[in-house]
């Protein structure tokens, strides 16, 4: 019997594999469109300047992929800012090794892991995505890269993180603190007027990690994601719990199913309590940035917030639900 529901579902499922639908129709029956609106969300207080950046990028008339580097590139400029570029812990050895990656709308990507001696890993990223055909570039081929790019070399070590390790080693105690400095990654997701999204993570990972460690920031997927038919993802926290689980790729998709920004952000963080018997320990929150301009974040432990901006006079920060 003919029946309108399964009618529109069946057409949904057919439009959809025959690849016509702009982007696929969601499980409530609704599609997600773009709205015209500018839109830009970043992870914690460094967040608002970050927007700021990102928006003014925007306004010129830039990329949604411009903001997201320009945006990031203020933390990773401050000194005083501990988990990001320059001033970033270092791992237990001394070395301050940075971890990054961007996103475009067409689904390009670049990232570099455990870069040292210069200040704005995204941009290195971002020339891995635009000027070669790789995804990755680690440690010494990272920096050579930068190096021949025309990057500076710098000391990233700052006198505040110097004392820190010093002050590290008297303990030397292994132990990642939930919430603290050493979780202040950002990660930046824009919607441009015209719907695209873009996205950029960079961290300078947990302080004092074992050289040579690579945390989910700089991993397509993990610390970030983005379908510009869909939406974007980060994620701030125990870089491994959120590898284990593909996090942001994994909001991507729930999204794609029909899950709201905030609901997909919650199930990758229940996801990750299943997977992670020390989950109680940790600390791991999402952002997510759907095509419609929806925003919403999520996180295991409370202490988690977001910069939201939506208007040159709507820049602000939104406390994140928690799991615990
Ligand atoms: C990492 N996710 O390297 C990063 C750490 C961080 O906010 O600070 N996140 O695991």
């Amino acid at each position: 019997m003919f029946n309108r529901r399964n009618f529109l579902k069946k057409s949904a499922i057919f439009t959809s594999l025959a690849g016509l639908a702009p982007w696929p129709t969601l499980a409530a029956g609704r599609k997600v469109t773009a709205t015209g609106k500018t839109t830009i969300i970043s992870t914690w207080n460094h967040g608002l300047q970050a927007n700021v950046a990102a928006w003014r990028v925007l306004q010129n008339g830039g990329s949604a992929t411009d903001a997201v580097e320009a945006g990031v590139r203020v933390p990773e400029s401050d000194p005083e800012n501990t988990s990001v570029g320059l001033g970033g812990m270092p791992d237990r050895d001394g070395h301050v090794t940075l971890d990054a990656c961007i996103m475009d709308p067409s689904g390009n990507c670049g990232g570099v892991a455990g870069l040292e001696h210069i200040e704005h890993p995204i941009s290195v990223a971002r020339k891995v995505m635009d000027d070669t055909p790789h995804v990755l570039l680690v440690g010494d081929g990272a920096l050579q890269f930068a190096l021949a790019n025309g990057f500076e070399k710098k000391d990233l070590l700052t006198a505040k993180t110097y004392k820190a390790w010093q002050e590290w080693f008297k303990k030397a105690e292994y132990k990642p603190v939930i919430n603290i400095e050493n979780h202040d990654t950002i990660g930046l997701l824009a919607q441009d007027k015209d719907g695209n999204i873009a996205g950029a993570c960079t961290t300078s990972g947990l302080a004092f990690k074992m050289y040579g460690r690579v945390g989910d920031s700089p991993i397509i997927g993990a610390g970030l994601y983005v379908d510009n038919d869909i939406g974007g993802a980060t994620a701030t926290g125990m870089g491994e719990a959120i590898v284990k689980v593909a996090g942001s790729h994994l909001v991507v998709e729930l999204m794609r199913q029909g899950y709201a920004p905030e609901e997909a952000c919650k199930a990758a963080v229940e996801r990750i309590v299943k997977k992670e018997p020390g989950y109680k320990n940790l600390q791991a929150g999402f952002l997510a940035l759907r095509k419609d301009g929806k925003t919403g974040g999520y996180a295991l432990q409370k202490g988690f917030n977001y910069a939201l901006m939506t208007g040159p006079d709507n820049n602000r920060m939104v406390d994140a639900r928690a799991l615990l």
